[in-house]
């Protein structure tokens, strides 16, 4: 009789997780991304980033968090979550969130998700490269320009430039000075010896 081994291992590595959207929720100024990730095979989560694009520039990278029962709890005043997406199970879905505080401008943004064997993410409604991005939130507002910052920076180095050439300066005075004292001192002594 034949007998096949099959490698379940290596079956349940590749399951990829799945990850939904749900949206971004204003909450007292600041902005909360919440988004599904479902593994079936379990696995928890090795990397859970969120991208933020800002003025079509790469922004920030930042973690988004696991929503544990206690985090639950504190969100239900907000709004009420399913119990079965934070029971610790991957298998039917679990959320990651992470709340930010934007400065104006306009936002995009998009997830790097990945298993804990290294696995990346899929799921078709959310945006998952820079190239997928979806539209975020706009902020109105005095922006800063990135032009105003440079010609701070110039500014700050010319000065920093100048402080060191006074100092420079300051230091070849005195050792300028120091020398002529010796050899004013050296003169001295040999005319001391002369006589
Ligand atoms: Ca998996
Ligand atoms: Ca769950």
């Amino acid at each position: 009789m034949k007998r096949y081994f099959i490698n379940f291992d290596a079956i349940y590595t590749s399951l990829a997780p799945e990850l939904t959207n749900l949206g971004i929720i204003t909450v007292d100024g600041k902005y909360l991304f919440l988004v599904e990730y479902q593994d079936r095979n379990n696995d928890s989560a090795n990397k859970s980033v969120l991208h933020l694009i800002k003025d079509d520039e790469p922004y920030q990278q930042n973690e988004l968090k696991l929503i544990t029962p206690d985090i639950a709890d504190k969100m239900q005043n907000q709004f009420e979550l399913n119990p079965v997406l934070y029971d610790g199970n991957y298998r039917n879905g679990e959320l990651f969130y992470l709340e930010v505080e934007l400065i104006p401008g306009k936002y995009r943004y998009y997830f790097e998700f990945e298993d804990s064997n290294g696995a990346p993410a899929q799921g078709e409604n959310a945006p998952l490269s820079q190239d997928s991005a979806i539209k975020g939130p706009t902020i109105e507002g005095e922006q800063k320009d990135d032009a105003d910052t440079d010609e701070d920076l110039t500014l700050i180095t010319v000065l920093i430039l100048i402080i060191i050439i006074v100092i420079l300066l300051g230091l070849s005075i005195v050792s300028r000075k120091s020398r002529y004292e010796t050899l004013k001192e050296d003169a001295e002594s040999e005319e001391d010896l002369s006589e």
